[in-house]
């Protein structure tokens, strides 16, 4: 995607880091979070885009944070290339749709994940010691099953290229304090539990979600980032839904099923970059990401 790395170079524009998948820039004492379309799978970020990927999610995280709005104030300043500073006046093109122009704030370093059904990381600790981030879940749980009261699972940022280390709430009290932890905690719920419902009205199941949170200079705890997109979320077709093993994943699934196939000549293990995406597994991702889009705001993406 050049519309990132496009703005490197422009006076008034610093880049402040790379994610996976997304760029981070400060401009007029703001941030600017640019969605690109690049994709990753197994842990490589692939040389195919998927068209409209930025865009997207960057919309659906809008649409979430105007849903969430009485519950938790977001760093959102406007999504309007129009409104960006004027240093951006010759980039509107390159960054509109995918851009967020967000408050600075001081970010809290834990990573909030909440989950109401178990996979992933919770599930491997599960299997394990029979708890996720400390919490004592009841026996016989299995991949996919439905926690009768959704956790809060937190996880300690890693250095880039490592997995966040899952902490329990004792840790994160000792990394930020009890109450900050407390709020941040509460907060996480509170929204995972909003859009949960939203999303279940929808035929859609939330299973796991992770948010990030910063503070102004006031303290006022405000929701960052980007939320509940696929990136940031597990989302379940409820109608397929079925404890006992992994569940097919809402976007990537064509991408895995393809990479992981004979077709592919690609193996996972090799150290090998994976093979460019055929054009058919490209279409197929966006059919998903639009259709993530439309099922949850009830719009048609354009
Ligand atoms: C977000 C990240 C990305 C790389 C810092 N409102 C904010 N204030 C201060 N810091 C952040 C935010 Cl959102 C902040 N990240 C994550 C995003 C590329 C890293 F697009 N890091």
């Amino acid at each position: 995607m050049s519309a990132g790395d496009g703005l490197s170079g422009v006076p008034g524009v610093r880049h402040l880091g790379s994610g996976k998948v997304r760029e981070l820039f400060e401009v007029d004492g703001k941030l600017l979070l640019v969605a690109s379309d690049r994709i990753s799978a197994y842990d490589y970020v692939l040389q195919t885009p998927i068209p409209d990927k930025g865009r997207i999610l960057t919309q659906l995280s809008l649409w979430w944070f105007e849903q969430l709005a009485d519950l938790v104030p977001n760093h959102l300043v406007t999504t309007d290339p129009a409104m960006f500073p004027v240093e951006l006046r010759d980039h509107q093109d390159a960054l509109s749709g995918r851009s967020m122009l967000c408050e600075r704030l001081a970010m809290i370093e834990i990573e909030c994940v909440a989950r109401g059904y178990l996979t992933g990381s919770g599930l491997a600790e599960y299997r394990e010691h029979g708890t996720a981030c400390g919490i004592a879940l009841p026996p016989g749980l299995v991949d996919g099953s439905r926690l009768d009261h959704p956790i809060f699972t937190p996880a300690a940022k890693a250095a880039v290229g490592e997995h966040d280390e899952n902490i329990d709430f004792t840790q994160t009290a000792e990394r930020v304090g009890a109450e900050l932890a407390a709020e941040i905690r509460d907060l996480t719920m509170a929204v995972y539990r909003r859009a949960d419902e939203i999303a279940t009205a929808r035929g859609l199941i939330l299973a796991d979600t992770k948010f990030e949170f910063g503070r102004r200079a006031d303290g006022t705890v405000v929701l960052a980032d980007e939320v509940l997109t696929p990136d940031s979320s597990r989302f379940w077709p409820a109608d397929e839904w079925e404890p006992g093993h992994a569940q097919p994943s809402f976007d990537k699934q064509y991408v895995r099923d393809w990479l992981t196939s004979p077709a592919s000549g690609w193996d996972r293990h090799s150290g090998e970059a994976p093979p460019p995406l055929p054009d058919e597994v490209v279409e197929r991702t966006r059919a998903r990401y639009a259709e993530a889009y439309q099922k949850l705001t009830g719009e048609v993406f354009r």
